[in-house]
């Protein structure tokens, strides 16, 4: 090898280790499985994921046995002449029938956890959180104290009002936004409503085992999940949805309803308390334009 072309794939080496980990998040539980879950719904997808996951491999295993014993056993020798079978019809007709009774029964088990798991209604009490994806991050809208969201519309979403929020409902007044920031309480079902801004997104966070693409125009309201692991964990979005896709996660941490409670409080008070000083710098400049936003 030239000295040239040495230095040049060294010089990728270098490139590669340096820039492909630097915006990955670090990864500290179970490096060689599925990271560890976090929501009630990830543990049931698990065992549905063990299951299919340890019988493959004992097919593989014993698949693997009987080729590489007969293999062996039938393998060329001296003075023995090459024999032809034609085959067992009522082997033939054993081996296909178990693996599609197992495939079948694996889709109509696999179903019917999806339907559960997935798509079952989220709990009336469930925390209601309003997620806008955009190129490239997420807005996110949080009830304050009174555990409403204020009334939105795709038709009044715009650049602006990225949430497409009416201004006149108050259940709206005490809500608090934060970006690339989604906080969650411990044991406590959390409802997401997710819609794009833009193009097509996903929500994914590998520790819920949950994926929902975001689709521009549309409300998605069935995805809800209850964590069940204190800790921060990384949501990254996972459609390539252009040049800065790559860095498009936010955080999500689980804390104690406790803290949950404290934080709820102190940023519902922060957003009715801009809001009065909003609305009494507005009355001083122009008491009708007050009157306009009403
Ligand atoms: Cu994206």
């Amino acid at each position: 090898m030239t000295s040239s072309r040495r230095l040049f794939g060294l010089s990728l080496l270098l490139l590669v280790l340096s820039v492909a980990p630097a915006f990955a998040e670090v990864r500290e539980t179970n490096l060689w499985w599925t990271p560890d879950a976090a929501t009630k719904h990830a543990h049931r997808i698990d065992s549905l994921l063990h299951l299919i996951f340890y019988l493959t491999a004992g097919v593989f295993v014993a698949t693997q046995t009987v080729f590489i014993y007969f293999l062996i056993k039938y393998r060329r020798k001296r003075g023995v002449p090459a024999y032809y079978s034609h085959g067992n019809n009522q082997l033939e007709i054993i081996w296909t029938t178990i693996p599609a009774l197992i495939f079948l029964a694996l889709g109509i088990y696999g179903n019917r956890m999806w339907f559960r798991e997935v798509r079952s209604p989220a709990p009336a009490d469930a925390i209601q959180i309003d997620i806008v994806a955009y190129q490239y991050g997420w807005h996110v809208r949080n009830p304050g104290l009174d555990g409403k969201l204020g009334k939105f519309s795709q038709q009044a979403l715009t650049k602006d009002n990225f949430f497409g929020l009416e201004s006149n409902d108050p259940a709206g007044d005490d809500d608090y936004q934060s970006e690339n920031v989604l906080t969650v309480p411990l044991g406590k079902a959390v409802h997401l409503h997710l819609r794009s801004m833009d193009v097509i997104h996903a929500f994914y966070v590998p520790e819920f085992r949950m994926y929902q693409d975001t689709v521009p125009g549309r409300l998605i309201s069935w995805v809800w999940f209850e964590a069940t692991r204190l800790g921060n964990f990384e949501l990254a979005c996972s459609q390539l949805c252009g040049a800065g896709h790559y860095n498009m996660k936010a955080k999500v941490n689980v804390v104690t309803l406790e803290e949950y409670n404290k934080l709820v409080a102190e940023k519902s008070k922060a957003a009715l308390d801009s809001k009065k000083t909003k609305a009494a710098s507005l009355s001083a400049e122009s008491p009708t334009a007050v009157a306009s936003t009403r």
